[in-house]
């Protein structure tokens, strides 16, 4: 039974569900529980505060982790990042009053900075070798310019809307987070066989995510041109339609290209252009 502690409630809790349920995983509705077994998968579910992870994970308490790479850095705890899982994204940054004067990180010198994150903005600031006072507070970090209590602050950011509602400016991007699997050092065969297991399904959702499976209608004598623009998996499928001088051809597209793909199709000749969601993609 590998033991996964994911938050209980938060920003990272409905993600955290959401993938585990993707990868086939069925585990009871976990409403007020504080840990679940699957019913289909040797997995058990710990529901916890994102900040308890690292350490939970470090000790051998729970096996692997889902949290915020932030967390993981703050509480330099020893465990070990497995996989990047392209949500919870955001950056822990230094914000400065939108009045100050700010040229650069010499400017914070002998200045006082409130964060949450005492320890990596106190990596940060000896790395770059400006000496500042950092004041450890554990929320609203962002009013503590406007009263009194610090010069900048050192916190998260996604959309920027808090600083800005709060007359503060982004200064310095100190780290870029997202959520994170994090495992415990010394994990059993077994347990590893099975996180190996549950990272070949997450690869799977998440390459599923990022592409799209398309159809479209092709006059045979544009069939070269458009195939180009449609690498496929292997080579994109081409199958004859009724219609003589006509094919049907069949691809995937990643989702970072698909209006320029689109575009260039359309160009090229293509005609009843269908896109649907792929569920999962084995390679
Ligand atoms: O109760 P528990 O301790 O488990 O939860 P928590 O309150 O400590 O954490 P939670 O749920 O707020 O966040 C969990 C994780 O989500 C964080 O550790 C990050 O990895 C990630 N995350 C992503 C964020 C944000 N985006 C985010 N915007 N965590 C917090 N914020 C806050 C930020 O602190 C600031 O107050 O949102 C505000 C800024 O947002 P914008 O959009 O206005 O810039
Ligand atoms: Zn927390």
């Amino acid at each position: 039974m590998l033991r996964i502690a994911i938050q209980k409630s938060g920003r990272l809790s409905e993600d955290s569900l959401r993938l585990i349920r993707e990868c086939g995983i069925d585990f009871p509705d976990p409403k007020n529980k504080l840990r679940c077994a699957a019913t289909n998968f040797p997995v058990e579910i710990l529901f916890l505060r994102d900040d308890d992870i690292p350490g939970y994970v470090a000790d051998g308490t729970a096996d692997v982790g889902f949290v915020g790479l932030n967390v993981v850095k703050e509480k330099k705890k020893k465990v070990e990042i497995e996989t990047y899982l392209g949500f919870g994204q955001c950056r822990l940054s230094i914000a400065v009053p939108k009045g100050m004067a700010y040229q650069g990180l010499s400017d914070l010198q002998g200045k006082h900075i409130a964060t949450s994150y005492p320890h990596v903005l106190a990596d940060f600031l000896a790395e770059k070798g400006v000496e500042a006072s950092i004041h450890e507070i554990s929320g609203s970090v962002e009013i503590a310019p406007s009263i009194g209590l610090a010069d900048a602050i050192c916190d998260l950011v996604s959309s920027g809307g808090t600083l800005m509602s709060n007359g503060l400016v982004e200064a310095d991007v100190i780290l870029k987070s997202e959520a994170v699997v994090i495992a415990h050092p010394g994990l059993s065969a077994e347990k590893r066989a099975v996180l190996a297991k549950l990272q070949f399904r997450m690869k799977a959702v998440h390459r599923a995510k990022d592409t799209k499976y398309i159809l479209l209608n092709a006059p045979n004598d544009r069939l070269d041109e458009i195939i180009r623009y449609l690498p496929g998996m292997k080579s994109p499928t081409v199958l004859p339609l009724a219609l003589a001088g006509w094919s049907s051809v069949h691809s995937v597209i990643h989702e970072d290209q698909f209006w320029d793909v689109i575009e260039n199709l359309r160009s090229a000749g293509a005609q009843g252009i269908l896109v649907v969601p792929i569920e999962k993609m084995i390679l």
